[in-house]
């Protein structure tokens, strides 16, 4: 049978999550790269997403939009015996639903509100917004450091969802706003995340493009150097 398609960029943040996903759950993907700097990619994106977003899944001529629904699809139809990112306890499910939006809403959005005020000409930039979101930022990362006083990943001891949500949010936000030295517990989850199979894999994938990130002066030089670009 053919390969589930997954449309994405290695170096966007939302592809990462469910490419972390998908490795965790064991499930082989056709990456199909998208340039959304060509009209005919970003056609092929609008037909296939509602909202014009990336990813978008296609299996068996189904399309699946939006990451958090991506990945509760590869955990219902593809994922391999006993693979799970979300629990079957309907509690624990909560749980890693609400850090996995939360890391989305608080942590994806503002770090990509930062990215797009970078991208944007110097003279029209909005100086208020970005502020807004660095506040946005700190906040989260005060929020999320007591939760990970006593759990090993974002939602419990097992790697989740949520941690797929948070990782590629972090590894971007922290280029633009550095966790303070006072969130430790935040800080050794980070180091615990980029240590992870699956986190390492995606990021190392990404390297070639990350000379394409407009925060990349930020990024830590593990993983970037201007000799890269
Ligand atoms: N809530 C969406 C967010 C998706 C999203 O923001 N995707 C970005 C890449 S990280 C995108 O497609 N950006 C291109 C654009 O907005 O034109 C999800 O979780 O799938």
């Amino acid at each position: 049978m053919a390969l589930p398609i997954l449309h994405a960029h290695p170096l966007s943040s939302c592809c990462q999550k469910v490419l972390i996903a998908a490795r965790v759950l064991g499930v082989a993907l056709d990456e199909r790269m998208l340039n959304l700097g060509d009209p005919e990619d970003r056609d092929r994106l609008n037909r296939l997403s509602p909202a014009g977003k990336m990813p978008v899944l296609v299996d068996q001529g189904r399309a699946v939009a939006e990451t958090s629904i991506i990945i509760e699809y590869l955990q219902q139809h593809l994922a391999g015996e006993g693979a799970r990112l979300i629990p079957a306890d309907p509690d624990a499910a909560l749980a890693v639903r609400f850090w996995d939006r939360f890391s989305d809403f608080y942590l994806m959005t503002p770090m990509q509100a930062l990215t797009a005020e970078l991208l944007k000409p110097e003279g029209g930039r909005n100086g208020d917004a970005a502020e807004a979101a660095r506040s946005t930022l700190l906040n989260s990362y005060a929020a999320m450091n007591p939760q990970l006083q006593d759990r090993t990943w974002l939602a419990g001891e097992g790697f989740s969802m949520a941690d797929c949500a948070a990782a590629p949010a972090l590894f971007y936000a922290v280029a633009y706003v550095a966790v303070p030295g006072k969130d430790a517990h935040l800080l050794a989850y980070i180091e615990r995340l980029m240590a992870h199979a699956a986190v390492a894999a995606v990021v190392d994938a990404a390297r070639p493009w990350f000379k394409y990130f407009p925060g990349r002066a930020g990024l830590s030089a593990r993983f970037y150097t201007p000799d890269d670009a």
